[in-house]
């Protein structure tokens, strides 16, 4: 037997960290799938590999393609326990997918510390500068099934589990600094407004109906964080392109045990960068999982996505002179109050094996957290504390879950507890429990262990609310006011859009009337936009301040980067493309940090001008203009003109346009252009690059044509 198992190597391991599954090693498994094949009796494939494929009791198969019957058309015998076991695993392979959160992409990568926090924290991966932790991060949106798509309007989750030499620390944030309430008791209410609604089972990942807003006209409390999700944060181009906030106020504690407050920030370091919503709609018919694709293949070909973490740092002493409450996570602190800290930076290098063992199984918990921090009595986050270890139960079904690699700490990890469902750890000696006099010295508590920072806590036991949580307008106020021009124009567009999906009247107008409490005139355009009258305020606890200084911070348009890294530019070529257009493109463009894809009529590519043949990166049917932040039209004269006769070519040209990039085109494109309703030289984002891309690319840079914008759709 021991000789047998030998010539079989895929039955010695049940994991395989790298490799993927025992039946299917990577080394074995050739990229262009040519393994032999016979043809079977019925006319079936059979694949000679060399490597045994077994039953999960390692029992050897010799055919997995016919079910054991009797005669060859006779009934399936009960017998076959290939057949019973195969299908028995598959009826089993779904969990319940997360409550909220339930899409989600992920990656590994490590932290690295560039700062030593060691004056606030005695978190030992915050000590030394250069000290490198691995980690495990999945983004998510919130709304939506496991298997809705990638851009709906939504806030992103933004969780991370760092695996230190002190355990697991979990910063599961959001990529908003805000949240919509200020206490655990609401958020089932919230999450079951915005979900399908229970009767009829939709919509699906979108807030854009009458019970999400129902609620919201209900609850003033989320006026400020529906600024931000109604802002093109909610639409982000990449989960490469967005902020993380850890919302609420954290504690950090030194060595000596003195206490800071802080509040965790994530920035990207190739800039933030959103979508419009008309190309968000068409994204999400055209590749559902956008984000998802855009993350992996990221990864995968070596453009590591990276974060610098911040910390927002202030004293107890601070935080009783700020206007509003740290401890309500409707609040931010903006920046110009308290200015951000460098901490480190995280980098994401390396996709999952494999999408369940992993980002399915992955669990996140906010109560993970490490000697050196410790939490505040945020009402939301003190609810948070105990809904993720509770969730984990009934998602993973056991509460054995911490065993499972992603879960597992990658220190030593040592008590007493024992047994429940699919233990995999094998505990040694008769000893369960402590103290005791029987292991020979085992695991017992440490000088070095986690302490809880000895806080204050006194009180009479009540159902209230601070009154320091009251004025629910003000912030909204100073976000609305930070922003430009053209995203102040998307928050009312967004509002309209919304709104204007509510059946209910006396919805909308008390959504209205809330509005109006955080700026009169923004209450007026969307009620403008939406063709009813404006409402008079509804009544507010706090008066909203009526002087905000605007905090330039909270813009994500004053603080772009002007860059392409990370970017992909696409060009569409036909038959008789100049050869020298593409070449000079793809260079400039790769200087830059950017990907080109070439866009073709087929799938096979073009004839380029020289003879030469130019390998497609997609079809055109499969690849609109949606899927690039900007595009280069190099057709030849014919292929142009073919391409007037194909709705493809003309709605990529229209929605690049639309959506406001920047267009690049030779001057054989003009048939197209006209067709496509697009003047050559509209505006400084329709460049020619006859006589070299570099043009092209300087605006392209700089983002999308705002100042477009109102040639194309209606500004509210
Ligand atoms: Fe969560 N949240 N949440 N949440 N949350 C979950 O835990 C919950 C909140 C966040 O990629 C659940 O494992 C309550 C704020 C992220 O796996 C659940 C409250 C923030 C993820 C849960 C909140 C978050 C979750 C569902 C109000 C930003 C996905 C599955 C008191 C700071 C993590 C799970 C991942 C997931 C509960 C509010 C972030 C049900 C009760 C605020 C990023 O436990």
């Amino acid at each position: 037997m021991a000789s047998k198992s030998k010539s079989l190597p895929s039955q010695s391991k049940n994991v395989e960290p790298k490799g993927g599954s025992p039946g299917a090693p990577k080394s074995s498994s050739p990229k262009n799938g040519s393994l032999k094949t016979s043809i079977g009796k019925g006319g079936e494939t059979h694949q000679t590999s060399g490597v045994a494929f077994t039953t999960n009791q390692g029992i050897p198969v010799s055919d997995d393609q016919n079910s054991l019957r009797g005669g060859t058309r006779g009934p399936t015998l009960l017998e076959d326990f290939v057949l019973r076991e195969k299908i028995t695993h598959f009826d089993h392979e779904r969990i319940p997918e997360r409550i909220v959160h339930a899409r989600g992409s992920a990656a590994h990568g490590y932290f690295e510390t560039e700062v030593s926090m060691s004056k606030y924290t005695s978190a030992s991966f915050l000590q030394k500068k250069g000290t490198r932790v691995p980690v495990f991060t999945r983004f998510s949106t919130v709304a939506g099934g496991s298997g809705s798509v990638d851009l709906p309007r939504d806030v992103r989750g933004f969780a991370v589990k760092f695996y230190t030499d002190q355990g697991n620390f979990d910063l599961v944030g959001n990529n908003i600094p805000v949240f919509f309430i200020q206490d655990a008791i609401k958020f089932p209410d919230l999450i079951h407004s915005v979900k399908m609604e229970p009767d009829r089972g939709f919509p699906q990942a979108a807030s854009a109906h009458d019970t999400f807003w129902d609620f919201i006209s209900l609850m003033p409390e989320s006026t400020h964080m529906i600024m931000w999700a109604m802002s093109d944060r909610a639409i982000p181009r990449s989960l490469r392109m967005i902020d993380g906030f850890g919302v609420h106020t954290f504690r950090l504690v030194n060595d000596e045990g003195v206490s800071t407050f802080v509040k965790f920030h994530w920035r990207p370091t190739i800039g933030c960068q959103s979508v419009v919503w008309d190309e968000a709609v068409k994204i999400s018919g055209a590749d559902p999982d956008f984000h998802r694709r855009d993350l992996w293949t990221a990864i995968d070909t070596g453009a590591y996505p990276e974060w610098e973490l911040f910390f927002q740092l202030f004293s107890e002493e601070d935080a009783k002179k700020f206007d509003f409450d740290v401890l309500d996570p409707t609040k931010l602190i903006p920046e110009e109050l308290v200015p951000l800290t460098k901490v480190g930076r995280m980098v994401l290098d390396r996709n999952p094996d494999n999408f369940f063992a992993e980002t399915e199984q992955v669990a996140y918990c906010p109560a993970n957290i490490v000697p050196g921090i410790d939490f505040s009595d945020d009402p939301l986050l003190q609810g948070r504390l105990f809904s993720y270890l509770d969730t984990q139960l009934s998602r993973l079904g056991s509460s054995n879950f911490h065993e499972l690699p992603i879960n597992a700490p990658k220190c030593p990890m040592h008590n007493f507890q024992r047994d429940g469902h699919m233990r995999t750890t094998v505990p040694k000696g008769r000893v369960a429990y402590e103290p005791n006099t029987l292991d020979g010295g085992g695991a017992r508590e440490t000088p070095k262990g986690y302490v809880t920072h000895p806080r204050a806590v006194s009180g009479v036991a009540v159902r209230e609310r601070s009154k320091s949580f009251s004025d629910h307008f003000t912030q909204a106020k100073l976000f609305f006011s930070s922003q430009t021009e053209p995203e102040q124009n998307h928050i009312v567009a967004a509002l309209v859009f919304e709104l204007g999906k509510v059946e209910t009247p006396a919805i909308r107008d008390r959504v209205l009337g809330q509005l109006v409490n955080v700026d009169a005139k923004l209450a007026k355009r969307v009620a403008d936009g939406l063709g009813v009258p404006l409402p008079a305020a509804v009544p507010a606890a706090v008066p909203t301040k009526k002087n905000v200084t605007p905090s330039p911070k909270l813009s994500l348009l004053q603080n772009a980067k002007a860059t392409l890294q990370g970017r992909v530019v696409g060009i569409l070529v036909t038959d008789g493309t100049d050869p020298a257009v593409v070449d000079r493109t793809k260079k400039t463009v790769e200087k830059e940090g950017a990907k080109l894809f070439v866009v073709a009529p087929k799938a096979s590519g073009v004839k380029l001008s020289n003879g030469k043949a130019l390998a497609a990166d997609g079809a055109l049917a499969g690849s609109p203009s949606v899927f690039f932040d900007a595009v280069v039209l190099a057709p030849s004269t014919e292929g142009a003109k073919a391409l007037t006769k194909e709705g493809a070519a003309i709605d990529f040209v229209r929605d690049a346009f639309g959506h406001l990039k920047v267009v690049g085109h030779v001057k054989s494109a003009a048939a197209l252009l006209a067709k496509a309703g697009v003047e050559a030289n509209a505006d400084r984002g329709v460049v020619a690059v006859d006589d070299g891309p570099e043009k092209f690319v300087g605006e392209a840079k700089k983002g999308r044509v705002f100042e477009r914008e109102p040639e194309v759709r209606t500004v509210y």
